[in-house]
């Protein structure tokens, strides 16, 4: 017996911070349309798919950064995407800025199943990066001067035939994050970001080793939870600030199946059969028969580390 989900992994290319919604979801839109003519049951769009990656600029009133935010979803710039999923059977996952009625910002990714229907939300819960104008830096990384910590956990949703959870670019480096998922039965992880290519105050990171952590965060979440994970980027130049792509689909033992090519717009495509999760979580990780609770106090009770006096 398999459970087939064909995902399409649909990376943006740059995103400059000139361009409208309009033209921004007309691209996403294309890749839709790409994904259902290879029989694609969802699509996974990136982090904040559908602006330029805002918080590599300050602005000194935070109220400024607001036209980046989206207070509706769906609202009429992204209404053509939920529309054509309903109208052709096809979900999808997507990344933006929220911005609640109540005034509260999230970076946050929903989960629309093939009806055009909204079953899931997640707010990005690891923000990276600072809140105050740091210059010492090459380039700026203020999510936490836009963005409140999610507040939804890392919940997972019953949807396609399998169970599906979401998270958001530096969640990934964080192995809470696939393990509070891993303990829900996760299958399948999708996820987006927006990583820039080198390190505002590390001048010699090269991309490789970016890349490489990328990877390998995506990859060890994705055995170590036997799940799939479906890791989407926005990539290239965006206004001279590069992201790197790198855009992937890694199966249960934590193999790469397929990736871009190209730092453009780039659908990447697999047939994910999700009974592949099986042998992990009733082998290596039945986390029932194997995990020992109660010697893992410290990750939830302590945030930093607390080294042995010299
Ligand atoms: N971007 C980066 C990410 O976590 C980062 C920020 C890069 C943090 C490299 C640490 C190391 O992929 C976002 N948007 O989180």
């Amino acid at each position: 017996m398999s459970r087939i989900i064909k995902v399409g992994a649909a990376q943006s290319g740059p995103v400059q911070k000139a361009e409208d919604r309009d033209s921004t979801v007309a691209r996403l839109l294309e890749l839709m349309k790409q994904a259902r003519s290879e029989n694609c049951d969802m699509v996974v769009f990136t982090e904040l798919a559908l602006t330029t990656f805002f918080p590599r600029y300050y602005s000194e009133d935070r109220a400024e950064m607001d036209v980046w935010f989206e207070t509706a979803m769906p609202n009429p710039a992204t209404q053509p995407l939920f529309d054509y999923a309903h109208d052709n059977a096809i979900g999808f996952s997507l990344g933006y800025g929220e911005l609640t009625p109540d005034g509260r910002h999230f970076n946050t990714q929903v989960l629309v199943d093939k009806t055009g229907e909204i079953i899931g939300k997640y707010r990005k819960v690891h923000l990276p990066g600072h809140a105050e104008l740091e210059p010492e830096r090459s380039f700026q990384h203020l999510e936490k001067r836009y963005f409140l910590p999610g507040d939804k956990g890392f919940p997972v949703w019953r949807t396609m035939g399998g169970v599906l959870g979401m998270c958001i670019c530096n969640d990934r480096r964080w192995p809470e994050t696939f393990r509070v998922m891993g303990l829900q039965g996760v299958e399948m992880v999708v996820l987006g970001y927006n990583t820039p290519s080198g390190n505002s105050l590390k001048s010699d990171e090269t991309a490789d080793t970016r890349k490489h952590h990328s990877r390998l965060s995506m990859q060890a979440g994705a055995y170590q939870n036997a799940t799939w994970v479906v890791g989407v980027a926005k990539a290239g130049d965006e206004d001279g600030h590069h992201l790197f792509g790198d855009t992937c689909i890694i199966d249960p033992n934590g193999y790469v199946v397929a990736r871009a090519e190209t730092e453009e717009d780039e659908l990447v495509t697999y047939a994910c059969d999700l009974d592949a999760t099986k042998f992990l979580k009733e082998s290596t990780f039945n986390f029932a028969a194997h995990r020992r609770i109660e010697h893992y106090g410290r990750i939830t009770t302590q945030a930093g580390a607390e080294p042995p006096e010299e």
